[in-house]
């Protein structure tokens, strides 16, 4: 049996499978708001942040570890795993000092994790992957290594504020004597990694590349980068490693207080995107993944390391070898759900018949379907941008309104990705909107590919449970085919003979009019 956490924005979750009966033998999930509302974190950071900071308590993962894993030993019998995997939300940094390291060698389990690691941490707070507050910070990093494309061609991607070199650098400027006695500099991955086996763990090469600190050809730390960030910055980071790399045995203190196996292994996490590629079984080029979320996400495995030419995009390491792509797009869920209020609509509109009241590429009309500032492309817009006919363009015909968000948004998600150069041979949709027949329709339509939705909805945790056997030997596609599989009836082929060729080419010329 393998067990798989996933530490994310939200709640922190474990998922158990068993290879041998290709079964998932118990889920269990901790929500930061509800759960433990001690720490304050209804969304599980710390609300109220200025000037675009979103930090998080380090404390509340701790927390939610001890319980999740306290739960689970009442749902499964715990000395029958014989490996765990992991991963986290991307970008977030916990920063502690030596006493870390011993204190993890030392772990009693008549006490807690926060009890006893909390003492360690020289930075209260961690900065999480919402964060915007290191605009400053990336412009100084570009500019001491050449600029944007060059941190872009080293790294995978531009100098981002969520990114976790511009982070430390900002920690340093603001907390120099704080960033000084820091003696190691984790991610939330590689930091519950080191808690479970007891000693620091490595970070892998996909959670790694969102830091703007790794060479992705070389998945060395570039020296370059991390001079341009903050001094003495190479002592302070993990080494670098594959994703389910074996790091060491359980730390006593689980065997003793939860019951795991003494040989129980540990692997080394990666970030919660590369995981859901594991979990939604797409690891090899040809398949994507569309998470249509609060932001809507695109990733997907790629063999050469090449970025994106426009700087929206990002490329991390593949755990099953090779490369990724992501790229975020803010106004997903947050544009249909606008969209959905203004016009007063309920979710039918959105279905399948719904959608049957217009025709694809309705009178020529196109949308822009921002509803706020985006990122990619990165601009500030207030409210979608209409062209087509005058009826459209004055906001009439709700039917026509829908049609043409989800069409601008899917357009918008072709164009900006359209960098990959990888044929798409399936897409896998995933995250809420997901199991809405007609916004599947419309993306197998724009992209003339056929649509699949998988049977289980927390992919990140299947993923990390799928490293953990990888961990223990097995082999990573031959537990995919087992565990991701698409759900009955989910398939959704394109419209034969539709093409949006000529959409397209409405769509960037309007989107290079705004
Ligand atoms: C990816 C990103 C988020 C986080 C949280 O770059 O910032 O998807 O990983 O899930």
């Amino acid at each position: 049996m393998h067990l798989g956490i996933d530490s994310s924005t939200q709640s922190l979750s474990g998922l158990v499978i068993d290879v041998a009966s290709k079964k998932i033998l118990a889920e269990v999930s901790v929500n930061f708001g509800e759960d433990l509302p001690q720490f304050h974190s209804p969304n599980g950071f710390l609300p109220g942040g200025e000037a675009g900071e979103v930090h998080a308590d380090p404390c509340l993962w701790l927390e939610a570890l001890d319980m999740m894993l306290q739960q689970m030993s009442s749902q499964v019998d715990l000395s029958q795993i014989t490996s765990i995997g992991g991963s986290g939300q991307q970008h977030g940094s916990v920063y502690v000092d030596g006493s870390f390291v011993e204190r993890l060698g030392a772990l009693d389990p008549h006490s807690d994790l926060v009890t006893m690691l909390k003492p360690s941490f020289t930075r209260v707070t961690s900065p999480i992957w919402m964060d915007t507050s290191t605009a400053a910070q990336c412009r100084e990093i570009a500019a001491a290594v050449g600029g944007d494309a060059e941190v872009c061609r080293r790294t995978g991607s531009n100098a981002i504020e969520r990114f976790t070199g511009p982070q430390i650098r900002k920690f340093w400027q603001q907390e120099p004597a704080a960033y000084e006695r820091t003696s190691r500099i984790h991610l939330v991955s590689s930091f519950l990694c080191s808690v479970l086996s007891g000693c620091h763990a490595p970070i892998d090469f996909g959670d790694g590349a969102g830091m703007n600190l790794m060479n992705l050809a070389d998945r060395e730390w570039d020296r370059e980068m991390l001079a341009a960030t903050a001094p003495s910055l190479a002592v302070k980071l993990p080494a670098l490693s594959a994703a389910a790399t074996p790091v060491s045995m359980i730390a006593e203190y689980y065997v003793v207080k939860y019951g795991f196996s003494p040989s129980c292994q540990v692997g080394v996490f990666t970030g919660d995107n590369p995981a859901s590629l594991v979990g939604m079984g797409a690891t090899t080029p040809g398949q994507v993944v569309i998470s249509l979320g609060t932001s809507d996400t695109f990733f997907a495995g790629m063999n050469a390391p090449h970025t994106d030419p426009r700087g929206f995009g990002h490329v991390f390491g593949n755990p099953a070898g090779g490369y990724m792509c992501l790229v975020c797009f803010r106004n997903g869920s947050l544009a249909r759900e606008s969209l959905r209020d203004q016009y007063q609509l309920d979710w039918s509109a959105f279905e399948r018949s719904g959608l049957s009241q217009t025709s694809p590429m309705h009178d020529g009309n196109v949308m822009l379907p921002f509803f706020g500032p985006e990122i990619t492309p990165r601009k500030d817009f207030s409210q979608p941008v209409r062209s087509g006919t005058e009826s459209f363009k004055c906001g009439n015909n709700p039917a026509e309104q829908v049609r043409a968000l989800l069409e601008g948004q899917c357009l918008n998600i072709k164009h900006h990705t359209d960098w990959i150069g990888i044929p798409i041979d399936r897409i896998l949709l995933t995250g809420g909107a997901s199991r809405n027949d007609g916004i599947a329709q419309v993306v197998a339509d724009v992209f003339s590919a056929p649509v699949e939705r998988l049977l289980i909805a927390n992919s990140a945790a299947l993923g990390a449970a799928i490293l953990a056997s990888v961990t223990d030997g097995h082999s990573m596609t031959e537990v995919q085919e087992l565990f991701c599989q698409p759900a009955p009836d989910s398939r959704i082929e394109p419209t034969p003979g539709l093409t949006y060729e000529l959409a397209m080419e409405k769509y960037v010329s309007l989107l290079a009019s705004v």
